[in-house]
């Protein structure tokens, strides 16, 4: 019995490791809400009928949508993987589903299966192609979960009816997207609503036994006995060393998922570079979304920010990809630590790179070699080190050039003697 527990812990661990290495993904929310630009729970807060969805969804023809352009966006960002809305809550598959007819390919003006297209084009490019699935919510069947308030499990009756959608439609369409679409990185569920642990199982059985290498994230429900990683809440960050296991954060690029019109609060590059380095440092995955509009185009204010966080880590990804998390358990007031091997990277905000020297205390191997990452030929910085017995205190300095020498954050790399 011990023997088997250990056995999934190891397979697990084998499964998660081009994630771990990954760090940055894409987020994409796209389907006939885009339409409206009001974003991806225009259905629900308009209170929008089914039937005038439905008429929606027949308008639904993104005939700008090109799955090149978008895997491009995607790997130029730095992003190893996408993660796009197969289906959200409104239920509108944005696949050729055989299993409901309301899907892109027969129920819109389209015409065309875009997450085929992606799966062609991720693997073109080395991607990991990744996919969002509503499974409780599901606002186009009368018997799926209609809203995060209620929980249906509360009632006897509505319980036996939901069975005829969990175990036709959410089933057959998570079946569907592992058997047509090529390998899948993982599967992102969202919203559980109070799903019994023996209907999860079924779920997670289901997955393993198609693809054994697909990662389920933990809004399964029932984490952590289901899921191989957790989806922290929206834009939550959390503490150093709070978590045990592995963890992403979902983030906004605005305040919206889906397509806004309105919704003009962007984060700044700077923002979003420093987020990706201190979310790393604390040892997880920043999944970045994009809220694709109506005609099938990445928001120009989204591509633009994508661009220069790319470029960042061109430069900079050797201190972000395949790292792992920062040993100081708390935060740093310049920056945030990462490392590899025999190297500590120390990501120092632009904005507050200190004058003359940092210091970082609790060091305890003798530094061989510290350098500008971006520059590790001409470079050598000065560092001084020292110890006091008494404390057990082990104190470090290193002289910094005036002005930082790279866009947003710069990246000292501390070579040093043991691991
Ligand atoms: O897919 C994205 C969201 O649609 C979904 N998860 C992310 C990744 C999600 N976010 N929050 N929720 C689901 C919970 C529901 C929040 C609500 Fe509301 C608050 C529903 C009604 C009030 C926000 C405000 C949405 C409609 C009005």
């Amino acid at each position: 019995m011990a023997d088997s527990s250990l056995d999934i812990v190891a397979e697990s661990k084998n499964r998660m490791q081009w994630w771990k290495d990954a760090k940055f993904g894409m987020f994409i929310h796209w389907g006939v809400y885009s339409l409206l630009g009001k974003g991806e729970w225009v259905m629900y807060a308009d209170k929008i009928p089914v039937k005038e969805y439905e008429k929606l969804a027949g308008e639904f023809n993104p005939t700008q949508f090109d799955a090149k352009a978008w895997v491009k966006c995607a790997k130029r960002a730095g992003m190893k993987y996408i993660v796009i809305t197969a289906k959200h809550h409104d239920g509108f598959a944005m696949y050729h589903s055989r299993t409901d007819p309301f899907n892109i390919v027969d129920a819109s003006s389209f015409g065309r299966d875009p997450l085929k297209e992606l799966s062609e084009a991720c693997r073109e490019e080395g991607i990991r192609l990744c996919f969002y699935y509503s499974h409780v919510i599901d606002w186009h069947h009368p018997h799926a979960l209609h809203d995060t308030f209620n929980n249906l499990w509360d009632y006897e009756l509505e319980k036996k009816a939901f069975f005829s959608y969990w175990n036709h439609k959410a089933k057959g369409q998570v079946r569907e997207l592992l058997t047509e679409y090529g390998p899948v990185g993982l599967l992102w569920f969202d919203t559980s609503g109070g799903l019994s642990k023996k209907e999860s199982e079924a779920m997670v059985n289901m997955i393993r036994e198609l693809q054994p290498d697909c990662l389920i994230n933990s809004r399964v429900s029932h984490w952590p006995d289901f899921g191989d990683y957790q989806s922290k809440g929206n834009n939550e960050i959390p503490m150093y060393g709070e978590e045990t296991r592995e963890w992403e954060t979902p983030m906004t690029l605005n305040q919206s998922w889906g397509y806004s019109t309105k919704d003009q609060v962007w984060k700044s590059t700077d923002a979003l570079i420093r987020k990706l380095v201190h979310i790393v440092s604390k040892g997880g995955n920043l999944l970045l979304n994009v809220g694709p509009t109506e005609t099938g185009i990445i928001p120009e204010q989204s591509a633009l920010r994508l661009k220069e966080v790319g470029e960042w880590l061109a430069r900079n990804g050797e201190a972000v990809y395949g790292t792992s998390a920062s040993p100081f358990p708390y935060e740093l007031e310049w920056g945030a630590v990462t490392v590899k091997e025999d190297i500590l990277f120390l990501h120092v905000y632009n904005r507050y790179w200190p004058e003359g020297e940092l210091a970082l205390n609790g060091v305890r191997n003798t530094v061989k070699h510290a350098y500008l990452l971006t520059d590790p030929t001409t470079s050598s910085l000065p560092v001084h080190q020292s110890y006091q017995p008494e404390t057990d205190h082990h104190a470090m300095r290193i002289r910094l050039p005036k002005h930082p020498p790279e866009d947003h954050v710069s990246v000292i790399a501390l070579e040093v003697e043991g691991k």
